[in-house]
């Protein structure tokens, strides 16, 4: 008997709503008036954190929400922010991690960088800077230790309904692979074989090599996953992986691209997702609205991460 899955994905992940504290957390923020530059030192972002909280009680309930949830599912959506004002979301990061600019762009680095398309940029640019969909991959896998949380939150939607947001966790894909070959294709990409290149910006540079998947103690599975940065690895360094390593890059990235283990949700302005870099893996939808879509992208260090 053929056994079907479930068409409907995954759920999307839990939803705080700070509508309540929107007007509140601007204001504070307005007060505390920093600039990215200077929102960059990790005292400062938790002084800001600690100003907002004073101004804005609730603050306190939501962030000790929103960490409860992000351990639990490794990703959390915020509704209702008020994401124009960079001192706010900077701020309320700050208290799952450490927002830096490392890592975050290219070829310039940012604390806040936008995602947005830009089709009037010439030569190799970011991707994040055009249209297409992006598959389901985890950001910063050249990086030796790639950043442990990632926050995309919305200004501008796509008013046509491109765009959509994807998760999937790497718990889930991974298990799906267990149970069809009893574990063969998640231990070869527990290997230290795959070479992560950065696409275009990166392809001269050595690349990073590392395992795909890795198993806490806990047996809780992580993530290091790019399709495009493996393809750029393994046709310039056709000898870092063996065909079987690239064949298990093939079933993960197809495991990691079915709908049924994927949530999709739109993000409207006023949105943040919040996901955990090394469990969830994050994606979208080709953007296909002539008006622009803007998204603002913070890279978080781990807390107690030495930097
Ligand atoms: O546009 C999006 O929703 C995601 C963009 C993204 O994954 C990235 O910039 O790393
Ligand atoms: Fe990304």
């Amino acid at each position: 008997m053929k056994t079907t899955r479930p068409t409907a994905g995954r759920s999307a992940p839990p939803t705080l709503d700070t509508h309540a504290i929107h007007d509140g957390l601007r204001e504070a923020a307005e007060r505390i008036g920093l600039t990215a530059a200077e929102l960059e030192a990790p005292t400062v972002q938790q002084t800001v954190l600690e100003e907002l909280t004073q101004a804005v009680p609730a603050l306190a309930d939501l962030t000790r929400q929103a960490g409860q949830q992000l351990d639990v599912h490794g990703a959390v959506r915020f509704t209702g922010l008020p994401v124009a004002s960079d001192v706010a979301l900077i701020g309320l990061l700050a208290a799952f991690g450490q927002p830096t600019s490392r890592g975050n762009g290219a070829p310039a680095e940012r604390l806040v960088y936008e995602v947005a398309p830009d089709d009037v940029a010439t030569g190799p640019t970011n991707l994040s800077k055009g249209r297409a969909a992006q598959k389901p991959h985890t950001d910063s896998p050249v990086q030796h230790r790639p950043h442990e949380f990632l926050a995309l939150a919305c200004v501008t939607g796509d008013p046509t309904g491109g765009g959509l947001s994807t998760v999937a966790r790497a718990d889930d894909v991974a298990a799906a692979l267990d149970a069809r070959d009893g574990g063969a294709t998640t231990a070869l990409l527990r290997e230290e074989k795959f070479p992560f290149l950065d696409t275009p910006l990166g392809l001269n540079k050595p690349p990073v090599i590392a395992p795909v998947l890795r198993r806490t103690s806990e047996g809780q599975w992580r993530v290091r996953f790019r399709h495009d940065a493996l393809v750029a690895g393994f046709q310039r360094h056709p000898d870092v992986a063996g065909a079987a390593h690239r064949e298990a890059v093939d079933a993960f990235t197809t495991m990691a691209t079915d709908p049924a283990l994927t949530a999709t949700f739109q993000l409207a302005p006023g949105d943040m997702v919040l996901l955990d870099n090394t469990r969830v893996m994050h994606g979208r939808t080709e953007i296909t609205g002539t008006a622009e879509r803007r998204l603002k992208r913070i890279k978080l260090f781990g807390e107690g991460r030495a930097t």
